[in-house]
């Protein structure tokens, strides 16, 4: 199973502000399929899933909040504060999001279609699923 892990993407800063590219070919992980990004955040919890096929990569191109990954076994809890560094998720990872800033907007580039079939929402059907492939 891979495990998760911050991605820095190159910044180019200069007196007019500051771009950030995100290049499949030299940087992620997977062939990119789809994006969709995540806005006008509450103080409410988001996540609590696992993918079965849909590896991503979360990026908070504005504000911060903190993400939990639980392979099965143990959490790891990541902060990610700075907008051109994200989180590469591969697939069987229970996720959670949290503590949010008002501002943040979160950036999350996907490996596969949307499919609310490839999608466990159930902790103890995760459970029972990661277990098999041990
Ligand atoms: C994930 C985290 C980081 C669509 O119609 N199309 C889409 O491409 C997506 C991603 C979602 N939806 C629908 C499904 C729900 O009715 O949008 C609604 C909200 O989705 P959800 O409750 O899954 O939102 P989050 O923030 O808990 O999770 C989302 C993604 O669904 C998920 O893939 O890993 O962001």
């Amino acid at each position: 199973m891979n495990k998760p892990i911050y991605i820095s993407f190159k910044q180019n800063t200069d007196l007019r502000g500051c771009l950030t590219a995100i290049d499949s070919e030299n940087i992620l992980p997977f062939d990119i399929k789809r994006i969709f990004y995540i806005s006008n955040l509450d103080d409410i919890e988001r996540g609590y899933h696992a993918h079965r096929k849909c590896e991503q990569i979360l990026i908070p191109i504005c504000g911060c909040f903190n993400l939990v990954l639980d392979d099965g076994i143990e959490e790891t809890h990541f902060v990610l504060n700075q907008s051109h560094i994200g989180v590469y998720i591969p697939l069987f990872h229970w996720l959670k999001m949290k503590n949010f800033s008002k501002d943040c907007i979160i950036l999350v580039i996907c490996s596969y279609k949307y499919d609310e079939t490839e999608y466990i929402r159930d902790y103890n059907e995760f459970i029972n699923e990661v277990n098999k492939m041990r």
